[in-house]
């Protein structure tokens, strides 16, 4: 029989979606039964295990499931050992300290024999022992926000993302203590095959973060500006230059990254760029 890997995604919640688009923009579609605990790709040796984030680290260890996607946030606090395949750029959040808006800050020795509250007991502890300090950790497993409000707590260790359900519970974020983003894991003893199989699949997801991280760019320019506007791209290899049927002019193809395109718009329009259009990349192969 055809070898296949067991890939664990957060069966509802925050990850959920963004893992099966991930996987679809990959070419891997999955035919989702409703409340399905197990689905199966038809077009790639990968069967799909839904289940809590809190349970993928152990499963993964396991070997129950050779793959799984999850925050990193949730395999740190699980301690358990396996390998980071791919950090995979979505979900970014941080673990912090928050304390009440009012309280006076001057360095984490603030939370010296404080009481505080989290649904992250572990990293936390390792964080206070870290840095010499001790406190009284109470693990709760929802709403650790409203903790101090209902003084059940001094101040609070947990996910911050805009940082609005902080502001609205009248706490500020005073210390960053681990930085989080969705991460691929991999079981460490996976077979030849398996690691075939991984290795595929790293290849497509590679070629779809770099696509997402990537713009095409056209744009329509007298000849004469083209060595300028060559000169302001920072783009993968030398932009491709085509003659427009107007006499004198050419059109200049290139890719630039997200973040480098804001930054040379105003300068490429300046060189004398016109009619500039950014499409999005679909798959990148470097
Ligand atoms: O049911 P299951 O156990 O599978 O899900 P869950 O409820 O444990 O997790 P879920 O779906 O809430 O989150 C999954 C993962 O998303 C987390 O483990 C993080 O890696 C990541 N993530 C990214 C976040 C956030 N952003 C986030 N903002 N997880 C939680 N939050 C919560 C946070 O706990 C706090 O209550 O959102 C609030 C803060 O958000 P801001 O934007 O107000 O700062
Ligand atoms: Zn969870």
């Amino acid at each position: 029989m055809e070898k296949r890997l067991r890939i664990a995604v957060q069966k509802s919640g925050r990850l959920s979606e963004v893992s099966m688009e991930l996987l679809a923009e990959c070419g891997i579609s999955i035919k989702n039964g409703k409340g399905a605990l197990v689905a199966s790709a038809s077009n790639f040796p990968i069967d799909i295990l839904y289940l809590r984030d809190d349970d993928i680290p152990q499963y993964v260890e396991d070997g129950t499931a050779d793959l799984g996607i999850l925050g990193e946030n949730v395999l740190e606090e699980s301690g358990v050992k396996v390998t980071i395949a791919k950090r995979l750029d979505f979900s970014k959040c941080r673990l912090s300290l928050a304390i009440p808006k009012g309280a006076a800050y001057e360095g984490i020795a603030y939370f010296h024999q404080k009481r505080i509250a989290t649904s992250y007991p572990n990293i936390l502890k390792k964080f206070l022992a870290a840095n010499g300090l001790e406190a009284d950790v109470h693990n709760i497993s929802g709403s650790v926000e409203i903790a101090p409000n209902i003084g059940l707590a001094d101040a609070i260790c947990d996910i911050v993302s805009s940082g609005s359900t902080l502001l609205s519970n009248g706490l500020k974020e005073v210390a960053v203590i681990f930085q989080s983003e969705a991460v691929l894991i991999a079981n460490p003893n996976l077979t030849t095959e398996g690691v075939a199989i991984l290795e595929k699949l790293l290849f497509r997801l590679n070629a779809v973060m770099t696509a997402r991280n990537n713009k095409y760019i056209v744009l329509n320019a007298p000849n004469e500006a083209i060595p300028n506007i060559i000169n302001v791209l920072p783009g993968m290899k030398s932009p491709t230059v085509v003659p427009l049927a107007q006499e004198g002019w050419s059109a200049l193809h290139s890719v630039l990254s997200e973040d480098q395109f804001w930054d040379v718009i105003g300068e490429l329009k300046a060189a004398g760029a016109q009619g500039i259009l950014v499409v999005p990349i679909e798959k990148m192969i470097l």
